[in-house]
């Protein structure tokens, strides 16, 4: 009698957490799935093959057609999205949670919903561009690499131009500063 009550209630339990999933994915109306990064993938921003290059990758899917751009780093995948024609768009975007991967060559079993991560920046590990934005899951990993490596740690709505622009000014040594911010065709 006491197990059946037990049974009972983990069932309802169950009931009730699956019930409360549902509803949080209601909110973001089926997102769709990140895609993996191709070799032979150019970055929308730069123009770079992508594959090889380490660092967390972006992509952006296009809510209306289904679009993807990818991008050979965080960093330009902010460059693009906060354009003044992008950033109100509601683009699907994911990056790389770097916890659960290596910086070396990330892997795409560890792509996030960039809109939901924790961003380092300024830190001292570089992208494919050189100063990138480390980009985690959890704020807590976030808090770990900056006490690590350096850097400040922002969520995805506090990341401005200004933080992409000065990371570069930090350390620009790689000279490829111009290509990152020339513009792309959108
Ligand atoms: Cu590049
Ligand atoms: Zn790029």
């Amino acid at each position: 009698m006491k197990q059946n009550k037990l049974n009972w209630l983990l069932a309802a339990l169950a009931v009730f957490t699956l019930t409360a999933c549902s509803g949080e994915e209601e909110q973001t109306t089926a997102r769709p799935d990140p895609v993996h990064f191709e070799s032979g993938d150019e970055c929308h921003v730069c123009g770079m093959i992508i594959e090889g290059f380490p660092g967390p990758k972006g992509q952006a899917i296009t809510e209306k057609d289904q679009k993807v751009r990818k991008f050979c780093s965080s960093r330009d995948m902010f460059a693009w999205l906060l354009q003044p024609e992008n950033v109100n768009r509601n683009h699907t975007l994911y990056v790389h949670d770097m916890a659960q991967t290596d910086w070396q060559s990330p892997n795409d079993t560890a792509l996030i919903d960039a809109r939901d991560a924790f961003y380092v920046v300024g830190s001292d590990r570089k992208g494919a561009m050189g100063p990138t934005l480390a980009s985690f899951s959890k704020q807590t990993d976030a808090n770990g690499f900056a006490t690590e490596h350096g850097g400040e740690v922002l969520a995805f709505k506090e990341i401005t131009m200004d933080h992409l622009n000065t990371g570069m000014a930090m350390h620009s040594m790689d000279g490829m500063d111009d290509m990152a911010t020339g513009n792309a065709d959108h």
